[in-house]
């Protein structure tokens, strides 16, 4: 990548992609996208940079239906619930949104009708019949993730009808194999629907000039690798309304029952964010949006990376009055403990809950989601790897050469800032001057990992710098050459309050505030003379704790749990048998029976004894459900009885009849009763 400070920007807007608002926040998101945005703001900032940073919920598509009909609820009681978790979750993490938004808000509304209105009546839209998938069970439409079928590319068989997640190939619910409806799990059929597409096809050539040409030497190669085989394939249109009743309703006519698609309304959302923001604070969004000496920068995962880099630049672009993003930094994937982290089977780690479970440690993992970003390919969190960052990186070299600095000041000096006398080259000045220079750079790249290390760089090279000066035994011969040594370390520790203060906020503000700092910015980072000989420090604490074995291995065990229990959830449910007709079914005599005597079969584990009134007769049954019923409490009990089974000799008892019993998939039962007191003798059919 070409250095991206070559064109001096007025001001940064920095966009964060909008989290479905259907569960919380994890680690993944997190290293992929929420941690890098931030530590982005934050150094430009720092830097006295004009910054809008924009983050927000996306409360529409068909995740969030689909959420709100497994657990029987409205689709905004699910968006108010995971809002309000997620937001909260970010604030206490320190990410530094200017604005967190949401798409389910009356200004987001407002942007997105217009905007879609205004492309509309430039007559930018292709406006299709087409016959899509129906269910006649549920009368819906089956957009998006509604539909699953079998991947055509891979032949996963849970595939989406917008995205095969195995494969990660875009998928549209046409190219699905034998696809069936979520909602019903029924075969859907084909109705005819009406849908406005936005014409990619006709903006190929603008396309492949400013991305192919434009962007080929700043964005990152996984990105514009991936906008290269998009272009290469050749784009089509795209719809962009939807069949379905929760979202921005079309604003034209003729559209009754059709709402935007999420990916058309969702990106939008970063402006009515901003909008929202200026409203806030009374300043204005516009120039952050339409200014050309505005830089836009996109930070999103790598499945994102079309409806940023392809989609929503050509719809900015036909709209006719907003900036282009400048940059799309796309991250990879972070897995945990290799394997893909997921949220329909628990394997995460859900941000509230660790803020809960390591309060104070924040920064931590923070640090520890930089360390291994996943930003030129996937990438593996481990609870192993995160002790040892904390306990041989941040504890034994960060904190430990803070720690030693401050105490050795107060132990010699009353914590007043001692004067340096004569430097000798060991005393590392030159060196420290470069470090601004050096994190900034691999900043103004998006080389987080980079940028962490040559900051880590800084903390090293104190610690080193302590460890080999040996204060404590110069103390008695050289109280001078002490002085300057612990000057200069002082002086290290201040320069690292400011730069650690883009990855490790909490920490920043916790050591200037041990140092009696305030104020600092990027252009302090260097000087070697930011405290003043004489200056009274604050009391030194600890900036990192040890983290012990046992807290690591209880999360171990957490992560163990989740296994055992996704594997209990995967033993499948039997497929169906083969179809019969209905005079099989008819030949069965089932009836509603009631249990009138019980008792156990001597010596066997699993046989009642049961006397059956099924209206006709009173009749004997043996039945093997000892393991599940005690017999003296199934005496009035109504069942369901086959009464035309042949008669059997069970351990030298006539049993006339089988009791119905449900299975489920570990093998208990229990009984198939009627739903109310029933007449004894009444058919099942
Ligand atoms: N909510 C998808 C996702 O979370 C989507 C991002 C929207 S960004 C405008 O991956
Ligand atoms: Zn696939």
């Amino acid at each position: 990548m070409k250095n991206a400070q070559a064109k001096k920007f007025k001001r940064y807007t920095i966009t964060s992609a909008l989290p479905y608002a259907n569960g919380p926040i994890h680690i993944g998101h997190l290293a992929g996208v929420y941690v890098p945005a931030d530590i982005y703001a934050r150094y430009l900032r720092l830097k006295g940079e004009d910054v809008l940073f924009i983050g927000g919920s996306d409360e529409h598509g068909v995740p969030i239906t689909i959420k709100a009909r497994q657990q029987g609820v409205s689709p905004q009681e699910i968006v108010d619930k995971y809002h309000s978790i997620i937001k909260n979750s970010f604030e206490k993490f320190g990410i530094s949104f200017d604005v967190y938004s949401r798409t389910s808000s009356p200004i987001h509304h407002q942007t997105a009708s217009d905007f879609f209105e205004k492309l509309y009546n430039n007559k930018e839209f292709i406006e299709r019949t087409s016959e899509q998938y129906y269910d006649e069970a549920t009368q819906h439409f089956l957009a998006d993730r509604y539909i699953t079928g079998t991947c055509p590319h891979c032949g996963y068989e849970k595939a989406y009808g917008d995205q095969c997640e195995n494969c990660g190939t875009s998928l549209s619910p046409n190219d699905l194999i034998d696809p069936k409806s979520v909602l019903s799990g029924n075969k859907p059929v084909k109705k005819e629907t009406k849908h406005w597409y936005l014409p990619l096809d006709k903006y190929e050539p603008w396309l492949k000039e400013w991305i192919l040409e434009g962007h080929k030497h700043d964005w990152k190669t996984n990105v514009y690798g991936q906008c290269k085989s998009w272009l290469d394939t050749g784009l089509h249109p795209r719809a962009v309304t939807r069949d379905l009743d929760w979202g921005v309703k079309v604003p034209v006519k003729g559209a009754d029952g059709k709402v935007l698609y999420v990916w058309f309304d969702a990106p939008i959302g970063y402006i009515s964010a901003s909008r929202e923001w200026s409203e806030k604070t009374g300043k204005d969004w516009e120039p952050y949006w339409k200014d050309e000496s505005s830089r836009l920068i996109h930070f999103i995962g790598k499945d994102n990376i079309v409806f940023h880099c392809i989609i929503f630049p050509s719809m900015l672009k036909q709209e006719g009055s907003y900036i282009l993003p400048d940059n799309v930094p796309a991250f990879e994937f972070m897995n945990l403990e290799n394997e893909k982290i997921s949220t329909s089977r628990n394997w995460a780690i859900w941000l509230h809950e660790y803020l809960e479970e390591f309060p104070g440690k924040e920064d931590v993992l923070r640090y520890v989601l930089t360390a291994n970003a996943p930003e030129t390919k996937d990438n593996d969190f481990t609870w192993k790897d995160f002790q040892t960052r904390n306990n041989s990186e941040l504890l034994n070299i960060f904190g430990n050469f803070v720690n030693r600095t401050l105490i050795l000041t107060q132990k010699y000096f009353d914590g007043i800032v001692p004067t340096a006398n004569d430097f000798t080259k060991e005393d590392k000045a030159a060196e420290i001057k470069s470090f601004p220079g050096r994190i900034g750079s691999s900043l103004d790249n998006f080389r987080f990992r980079e940028a962490l290390t040559e900051m880590m760089a800084l903390a090293r090279l104190g610690n080193k710098y302590l460890t080999d000066a040996e204060p404590w035994k110069v103390f008695k011969t050289d109280e001078n050459r002490v002085k300057t040594i612990l000057n200069v370390s002082l002086q290290i520790c201040a320069n690292l309050a400011i730069l650690c203060e883009p990855f490790l906020p909490f920490t920043a503000k916790k050591l200037s505030g041990m140092l009696n700092l305030s104020g600092l910015t990027w252009k302090d980072g260097g000087n070697t003379n930011l405290l003043e000989a004489g200056k009274q420090l604050n009391k030194a604490e600890y900036l990192f704790e040890r983290i012990e074995d046992a807290i690591i291995e209880a999360q171990v065990q957490k992560l163990l749990d989740t296994k055992k229990e996704n594997a209990e959830n995967e033993i499948k449910v039997k497929p169906a048998k083969e179809n019969i007709e209905f005079e099989d079914f008819a030949k069965l005599d089932i009836r509603i029976g009631t249990i009138i005597e019980a008792e156990k079969v001597p010596k066997t584990k699993k046989l009642l004894k049961l006397k059956v009134d099924t209206g006709m007769d009173q009749r004997t049954v043996v039945s093997g459900i000892a393991e599940f019923y005690q017999a003296e409490k199934i005496i009035g009990k109504k069942v369901s009885i086959l009464v035309n089974l042949s008669p059997k000799k069970l351990r030298g008892i006539d049993s006339n009849g089988m009791i119905l019993m449900a299975e489920d998939k570990n093998g208990k039962l229990c009984f198939v009763s009627p739903s109310e007191d029933f007449n004894d003798g009444s058919e099942v059919r």
